[in-house]
């Protein structure tokens, strides 16, 4: 039966407090007119960007009895979108889910969460680097930020790197697996006040860039959301720039909705308050094509 709505596995962590991982995916995606099954992979009482003490609950045992319901049930997807991934277990079981569908391929999208500001996560390590590198196989799309891409690449994380080779670290992701590419947090080398998102389309050799203006804050989270409007866009039927433009758009707004009031940016951006800008219709976008 033709689905009425388009549905997509949202596979990342519920962190109970701030605005990260589900708490941000299922929202966006939703208002973007897109179904959300959500597949935790773990529960934790805060996000880890800037909480101690937090409580974490691993939920690597019930993933594959949750995947092996869906399965007994026939339940098929348009799109599996992974982002925080709490073990190299669960990597394993995510990966035999994506790689078990039945019919058409789902569009797979795959947020590689490893790390920012040139430091891995808290809960991460080597070894997740190693599978990541890996899992990254299967993905259309990858989203890594500028820390994470370095990381798959066993790359120097070096804030001036010049474009010619962030295209070169591009080009070399996409060797890895996924036709699209794309890194954001990309430091601007030719405006100091700057960062951009850079991207790469394997299949028409094309490369893309949208800048962005630096703010000087930093929300937890913007990662997520950021992925999670490229997937509605794309899923919306977008061509790949414009999806760039309308989730650094969004990012932006977001940003700039936040940044005016005094609270703890721990938090995360004020979602609530730019949700509705996500049905509003595109206006002229700033993507630039890269030769
Ligand atoms: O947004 C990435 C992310 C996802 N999940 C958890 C996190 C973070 C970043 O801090 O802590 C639990």
């Amino acid at each position: 039966m033709k689905r009425l709505v388009k549905r997509v596995a949202a596979i990342h962590d519920l962190s109970c407090f701030g605005r990260t991982s589900l708490a941000v995916v299922v929202p966006i995606l939703s208002t973007m007119g897109v179904q959300v099954c959500s597949l935790p992979t773990a529960v934790l009482s805060t996000h880890t960007g800037g909480f101690k003490g937090y409580h974490f609950v691993d939920l690597t045992e019930h993933l594959a009895a949750t995947i092996k319901h869906w399965q007994e049930l026939e339940i098929e997807f348009d799109c599996y979108y992974s982002g925080f991934l709490g073990s190299p277990q669960q990597v394993d079981i995510i990966a035999h889910l994506m790689d078990g569908y039945t019919g058409e391929k789902p569009l797979t999208v795959i947020d590689p969460v490893l790390g920012d500001d040139g430091r891995l996560y808290q809960t991460m390590n080597e070894n997740m680097v190693l599978k990541m590198r890996e899992f990254i196989r299967r993905a259309n799309i990858i989203t890594p930020n500028f820390t994470e891409a370095a990381y798959l690449l066993k790359e120097k994380f070096s804030p001036e790197i010049p474009v010619k080779e962030i295209k070169k670290w591009l080009v070399r992701l996409s060797e890895m697996g996924p036709e699209t590419v794309i890194i954001t947090s990309v430091p601007d080398c030719q405006d100091a006040k700057n960062t951009c998102v850079m991207a790469y389309d394997r299949l028409t050799k094309r490369f893309w860039k949208v800048s962005c203006v630096y703010i000087p804050a930093f929300f937890p989270g913007t990662g997520d959301t950021f992925t999670s409007v490229v997937t509605g866009s794309i899923l919306q039927g977008d061509s790949l720039p414009i999806a760039l433009d309308r989730a650094v758009q969004f990012i932006t707004t977001a940003i700039r909705a936040s940044y005016g009031f005094d609270y703890p940016r721990r938090e995360g951006i004020l979602l609530e308050r730019v949700l509705p800008s996500l049905n509003m219709p595109v206006v002229a976008g700033s993507y630039e094509i890269i030769e």
